[in-house]
């Protein structure tokens, strides 16, 4: 069991409001201003797009992109932070409308690639040796439009590609059912890792689980996990919520399924989470009624409920759980199990 945790998000999280139905509704937060955030919230770990580390990267070249981001790795150590990793953002660039590595322009393949071999140097540069691949637009509208078996192999050589570049950075795949395609081809961890076993280097490309991304495939994240953990692939952790099947909420941790977080907090000690430097990492948005200066409470209060969460785990009384258990008595646990969520005794 950890004693500490270490809690990241990144600084999409502290945003202005837009949604796809309506414009923003709160002023910009500067990128310098949001990072002195991070500390008082009891934060240390930065999560980082490769352009949040290096803004318009594709105008330099690739010493000037790790001249950039050898400056920012001084501004996180002022501040007393650490990079968690970066993800190649391949889902806003016009070249990716049909995907990065899948798409059928083999000169947007190329670009995909090697804006993620940059986003290697960029990770190489602040210090951390973690890459997330969130393959956001790694899918399909219409099935015909591409071909499932060589989207798995272009994938593959992908991930080749960067574990190549740099033998000694790991691979965390995102894996997120729809949304923004249709069909996406790495839906599921079960999905992400079975990629990972395709790839060069098998035990250096492991999973990112995000909460909402399971609820979305209609799976629990806490299984997700499980798995993850039985494959020692577990590498980082998007901790939210999710109201059901629909989009993509990002809403704050245990705030809509407080049993559910419960089951990921409880699966996460009870393996050593952490216990390898992973972060508790969050990937959350705050709620578009927020205003300006009340729109970061979703990242206090997802670390809060993780830690009361924590000591409603470790609080139980695991004698009468393994009791009830061999009892095969579920309806007690069950009860056991609300009142302790409830506070009761
Ligand atoms: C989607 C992803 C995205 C981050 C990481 O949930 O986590 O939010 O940008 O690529
Ligand atoms: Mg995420």
């Amino acid at each position: 069991m950890q004693s500490q945790y270490r809690f990241s998000f990144g600084p999409w999280n502290i945003h202005e409001g837009a949604d796809p139905f309506g414009p923003t509704v709160r002023g910009s937060m500067a990128f310098a201003q949001k990072l002195k955030l991070f500390k008082p919230m009891g934060y240390d770990g930065v999560q980082f797009h490769d352009d949040d580390a290096v803004p318009e990267m594709n105008d330099l070249d690739g010493a000037g992109i790790v001249k950039k981001a050898t400056e920012l790795k001084k501004l996180l150590e002022g501040e007393g932070l650490t990079a968690e990793f970066v993800a190649p953002r391949l889902w806003e660039d016009p070249r990716t409308i049909d995907g990065g590595y899948t798409s059928n322009d083999p000169a947007t393949r190329a670009y995909a690639i090697e804006r993620s071999l940059r986003a290697v140097d960029i990770a190489n540069a602040l210090g951390t040796k973690l890459i997330v691949l969130w393959l956001a637009r790694e899918g399909t509208y219409i099935r015909e439009s591409k071909d499932s078996k060589r989207a798995v192999d272009q994938l593959v050589e992908a991930v080749n590609r960067m574990l190549a570049h740099d033998p000694s950075i790991s691979i965390a795949i995102e894996p997120k059912p729809n949304e923004p395609v249709d069909q996406a081809y790495i839906p599921t961890v079960g999905h992400a890792i079975a990629l990972g076993h395709l790839c060069s280097d098998p035990a250096r490309v492991g999973v990112n689980i995000e909460s909402a991304h399971a609820i979305l495939a209609g799976l629990d994240p806490s299984d997700e996990m499980g798995f993850a953990l039985a494959h020692k692939k577990l590498f980082t952790v998007h901790l939210n919520d999710q109201n059901g099947i629909k989009f993509d909420e990002d809403r704050s941790f245990g705030s809509i399924d407080l049993r559910r977080a419960f089951n990921q907090v409880r699966i996460l000690d009870k393996y050593g989470y952490g216990s390898n430097g992973e972060f508790v990492g969050l990937d959350i948005k705050a709620m578009r009624t927020q205003k300006l200066e009340a729109s970061t409470k979703h990242l206090s209060n997802s670390r809060t409920i993780f830690l009361r969460l924590l000591d409603v785990v470790r609080g139980l009384d695991q004698k009468a759980v393994d009791g009830l258990i061999a009892e095969r008595d579920y309806e007690e646990l069950d009860l056991l199990i609300v009142k302790a969520l409830m506070g009761a005794r």
